[in-house]
């Protein structure tokens, strides 16, 4: 079954380069998943041209047409769940568990998206004159690049993809480099759905070879991205360039769990657990914060601590596993920056993260959590900066506005958790810290596909995905008709020639 020999989707053709790279499992670089071509200007300018032409028909068919190719697409995931369950966790490394969860989380999508097909794309309006009828609606943009994180090798591409092909936009997918085999798959299962050649084209590549021509290229009208706030920011510049090119960018965070002097402390320590460490940190809405209330911090670190230290790193394949590898040399280096940082910067450690070099780890890109107490510091690196690895901040606070601010003390905004049994206390973190998604005596992480998922700051540029990219796949146009002989205008506007 493996190595898989991947290859770009061009106009419904498989196509390869001349030069290739390697896809390896995390959890043990002896293993390859598979083989790609390298992608640059040359097959982003094919596949560009072959969504611009399969736009014009494709924008034709009634939202109900296509979305039943969606429907088709939904019941492939269904049939071929646990593979592909098998092969996120063989290639991005997170349990086997989290593997299956992001299948799901596409699953969900596809029918989220097939059903969008039969509800309203836009409003009628009265008009101030009652012979016109005016209407709302939404029409396609035209191509719309897709460029996609690791992370969720599955879920996140059909965020991006799918409410893009259902509203008649044609689409370019660039997979990350680091999980290109899903986005293969993913393609596979496009052509046997039944897509027609070009609605959706698959390329290859890294980001500066193949991403950037894509997101440069004058026929593409939209970018939607998820991944690093530099490169999210790159592309908004790109764009700024262009009156028509639009992008929404979703970019990380340096998320918080808040927890209250009045909160549960099981529920705490749970939700601490689970939004610090599920994916090994390695969540856009991980909580590498726990930002804690002077009054129970000592219990809540004691019991956290503790639990901390029962964590089990392994393969995700094997069933006792609660944390992967993290995806490659990069991230573990990152790790270590935001350790030593910490250390610099007077941190108190509480676990010491240890990189994993022997035995079943010895192949494989494992570490153990790091996690340090130390007051909140302005203008401090670590408690500033994604570390998107298992590294965590108890940071003690007074009381629940010290709480808010510390929270708000990034240049981030993506999610929060805030732990208490106060209603009055949860509202006031709702309309005081600044976020994209909130919870309360939950994780930070959980979101589900029908939500907007984004944030504000760094974090996004207010055009979420999943439920919300809708918005930024269409354009909202206006369209007046006159049923009456004659013309009269809005706003007493005379009509005497
Ligand atoms: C991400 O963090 O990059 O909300 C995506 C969640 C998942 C999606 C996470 N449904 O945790």
């Amino acid at each position: 079954m493996y190595p898989v020999q991947g290859k770009n989707l061009i106009n419904g053709q498989w196509t390869e380069t001349k030069s290739t790279f390697q896809s390896l499992n995390p959890a043990n670089s002896k293993e390859i998943i598979g083989t790609l071509p390298i992608s640059g200007e040359a097959e982003v300018n094919q596949a560009v041209a072959a969504a611009k032409k399969a736009f014009h028909t494709w924008r034709d068919m009634s939202w109900v047409k296509r979305a039943e190719y969606i429907d088709n697409f939904a019941q492939l995931l269904k049939r071929d769940m646990e593979q592909l369950s098998e092969l996120v966790t063989k290639e991005c490394g997170k349990p086997i568990n989290e593997g299956k969860a992001d299948v799901v989380e596409a699953l969900h999508m596809a029918q989220y998206m097939a059903g969008l097909g039969r509800m309203p794309t836009g409003f009628v309006i009265s008009s101030e004159i009652a012979a016109k009828d005016a209407f709302i609606l939404r029409k396609p943009k035209g191509v719309v690049a897709c460029i996609s994180p690791w992370n969720f090798p599955i879920a996140i591409p059909l965020w991006l993809v799918l409410p893009s092909v259902v509203a008649g936009n044609t689409v370019v997918f660039k997979p990350s480099e680091e999980t290109p085999i899903c986005g293969h798959r993913l393609a596979e299962l496009f052509v046997e759905a039944g897509f027609p050649a070009g609605v959706i084209n698959v390329i290859h590549g890294n980001g500066k070879e193949a991403g950037d021509p894509l997101v440069k290229h004058k026929d593409v009208n939209t970018v939607l991205f998820t991944g690093s706030r530099a490169v999210g920011k790159y592309i908004q510049q790109i764009a700024a360039n262009e009156m028509y090119k639009f992008v929404a960018t979703e970019m990380g965070g340096k998320n918080a769990t808040i927890i209250l002097a009045d909160a549960d402390i099981d529920i705490a320590v749970n939700a601490a657990l689970l939004g610090g460490f599920k994916t090994s940190g390695q969540r856009c809405v991980s909580s590498s914060r726990m930002i804690v209330d002077k009054k129970i911090e000592p219990e809540f670190t004691k019991r956290f601590v503790e639990k901390v230290k029962q964590i089990h790193i392994g393969d995700g394949l094997k069933p006792e596993t609660f944390m992967g590898p993290l995806i490659n040399q990069k991230g573990v280096e990152k790790w270590k920056l935001h350790n030593q940082k910490a250390r610099e910067e007077g941190a108190e450690i509480l676990v010491e993260g240890k990189e994993l070099t022997e035995g079943e780890h010895a192949n494989g890109n494992f570490v153990s959590p790091f996690v340090y107490r130390m007051p909140h510091k302005a203008g401090s690196f670590v408690l500033r900066e994604e570390a998107f690895s298992p590294h965590v901040a108890i940071i003690p606070v007074d009381g629940l506005e010290h709480a808010v601010e510390v929270y708000n003390d990034t240049d981030y905004g993506l999610a929060l958790a805030v732990i208490t049994e106060d209603y009055r206390n949860w509202r006031w973190v709702r309309d005081h810290a600044e976020f994209g998604l909130g919870y309360v005596n939950l994780p930070s992480i959980g979101a589900e596909v029908h939500l907007p998922f984004g944030g504000v700051k760094g974090s996004g540029n207010g055009h979420p995905g999943a439920e919300g990219i809708i918005d930024a796949v269409t354009h909202r146009v206006a369209w007046t008709v006159n049923h009456a002989h004659e013309i009269v205008l809005a706003q007493g506007l005379s009509t005497k020639v």
